[in-house]
């Protein structure tokens, strides 16, 4: 056998349908993604742009591929347990989604073409080391697992449920049309464990309201690029979506619309449970002092108050008075109970001054504790509110505002801050690491903003390490975030938004640091891009191209 790294391009030759525009005979119904079907004509002379060649996304840290093949079809292959190895719910619906997503391809060959030529794989054998009873992904849970393909059968070994999740989806990847529309995949062992452990896509779900199949399908596209935390910026300025138990006037006040524009707390459970399912967590921002307009409609008396030539305006959350506290620990009592992670998001970010400076109660409780700018009293306050996060057993992460120069020690050392300034944000790890604290990097992945042409290339280049700071310091760096913020995306455009393009922050934060051929990357990126597409995901292109199949 000569082994060759990374897969042959063995695919079959697949033909194109340039007929213009497919429609859906005898209907004008809007096509829905999740019910989209696609044509797949093969064998032909297509001229093709994209190959299928089952390359997996993001890049395995150690793969060796072969060009001996292999065949596998809906009726005779299965998902199984290895002698020994712990089983899980979790893992017994991972089997039925992977099934559907192989042999979702309802045209053409599916043959039990087993014979002397073709062998055929009938089984994944997965086997599983630790208990997953009840198991909640976790930071630091392992996602390390070993996938051989080989003539005996598919052996998937990991140590966790959640290494099992990542090594089935990289499964799924391998497997392409090859000769005669077979599902063919070929001899493959791989090693494969993230370079991050905290892999994070930002949704805001408060500039606009996102219904809930939206999120939902969001997190099937995170777990096919192997992301790992849901950062719900739930509720801001515009609107307040959250419907709490403890105070239900912050939606029915706060949110675009209290029926319709909510996430109830059954729609919550939904998100938590589907996100659980995919090795997911979801961890929470319930982002304070400022950034709470919307608060203020349920709570009037929580935010400040001030008069400008424009009249009278609201401001940040009121620091000195003991009932912002109160308020402040009953929420976070609620958040601890509702969101199973450990870690609650606290935003902390970009607080205006203005209303501070204009109240007379605020400016004597200064001169009181002899605090002479306004971030101590910001610091004061976030101090308070990370000793109740504090109380509650779960630790907080923050926008790197409050690790402002200079005020890096009064945050607990477990703090994780969250460096988002454009710009100088390579200073800013170091700094923030120099303290001993632990750093996730979205300055370089906002996914909100567009320019024109291929604007992927800079996300795939920015490494989280790429600071000045020793080994002790860039240890402390968790990994990423891609963000979306809200303020031009809805549900219409969430996901062409987000995918492919987070995709490139998919294999920068799982890959190894030097898994950086752009073209090779491109090449894989498109395929990957068409498998999404494949999938439902409404993925925007890369450049002229086309992929395999088209809607019909
Ligand atoms: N909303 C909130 C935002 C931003 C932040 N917080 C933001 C602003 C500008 C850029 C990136 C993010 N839209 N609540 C800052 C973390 Cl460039």
């Amino acid at each position: 056998l000569v082994s060759i790294v990374l897969c042959c391009y063995a695919s079959g030759v697949f033909s194109l349908l340039r007929s213009g525009y497919t429609t859906r005979a005898g209907s004008d119904e809007p096509i829905k993604s999740s019910s989209l079907r696609f044509s797949r004509k093969t064998g032909g002379t297509g001229r093709y742009v994209v190959r299928e060649a089952g390359q997996v996304w993001p890049k395995p840290q150690h793969q060796v591929s072969t060009g001996d093949v292999f065949v596998l079809s809906r009726d005779t292959f299965n998902f199984t347990y290895a002698p020994g190895s712990h089983r899980c719910e979790i893992l017994d619906l991972a089997f039925g989604r992977y099934t559907e997503i192989i042999f979702s391809i309802d045209e053409a060959a599916t043959g039990s073409k087993c014979d002397a030529d073709t062998t055929c794989l009938v089984v994944l054998e997965v086997s599983v080391k630790e208990s997953c009873k009840g198991a909640s992904p976790h930071l630091g849970a392992k996602e390390n697992y070993e996938l051989s393909v080989a003539r005996e059968g598919v052996k998937l070994k990991t140590d966790s449920v959640w290494g099992a999740l990542r090594g089935l989806e990289t499964f799924s990847q391998l497997i392409y049309r090859g000769e005669h529309g077979l599902y063919t995949v070929n001899r493959t062992d791989i090693q494969d464990f993230p370079r991050f452990p905290h892999r994070g896509v930002l949704l805001d779900t408060s500039r606009h309201f996102v219904p809930v199949k939206y999120i939902l399908q969001n997190l099937d596209a995170m777990a096919f690029n192997k992301f790992n935390v849901f950062h719900w910026h739930i509720v801001d300025d515009p609107s307040f979506p959250y419907e709490s138990i403890a105070f239900p006037e912050l939606s029915k006040k706060g949110a675009f619309h209290p029926d319709t524009h909510v996430y109830t707390q059954k729609d919550v459970r939904t998100i938590l449970e589907y996100a659980r399912l995919r090795g997911i967590r979801v961890v929470p921002e319930f982002d304070t002092p400022g950034h709470t307009l919307s608060w203020g409609h349920g709570q009037p008396s929580l935010l400040t108050t001030c008069y400008t030539k424009t009249g009278k305006q609201r401001g940040a959350l009121n620091p000195v008075l003991e009932a912002t506290y109160q308020f402040m620990g009953k929420l976070l009592q609620e958040i601890k109970d509702v969101f199973p992670d450990q870690l609650v998001h606290l935003g902390g970010d970009e607080v205006n001054f203005a209303c501070w400076k204009n109240d007379a109660e605020i400016t004597q409780f200064m001169e009181k504790r002899g605090f002479d700018y306004y971030v101590k009293l910001q610091t004061y306050y976030v101090q308070r509110i990370m000793k109740i996060v504090e109380s509650l057993g779960k630790v907080s992460a923050v926008w790197e505002d409050v690790a402002a120069k200079g005020q890096e020690g009064s945050v607990p050392k477990n703090t994780v801050i969250q460096v988002w300034r454009p710009g100088k944000w390579a200073q800013k790890m170091a700094q923030v690491t120099r303290h001993g604290l632990r750093t996730i990097l979205s300055a370089c992945w906002y996914l909100d903003l567009i320019s024109t042409g291929e604007d992927w290339p800079p996300y795939y280049r920015c490494d989280p390490h790429a600071f000045n700071g020793t080994m002790a310091q860039k240890d402390l760096v968790l990994g990423g975030e891609a963000c979306l913020w809200g303020e031009y995306v809805d549900w219409t455009n969430l996901l062409s938004r987000l995918w492919p393009r987070a995709s490139a922050i998919a294999e920068r934060l799982w890959s190894s640091q030097d898994t950086t051929d752009m073209e090779d990357a491109s090449v894989r990126l498109g395929e990957h891009r068409c498998r999404m597409i494949r999938r439902g995901i409404p993925a925007q292109p890369l450049r002229p191209s086309a992929c395999p199949f088209v809607p019909v």
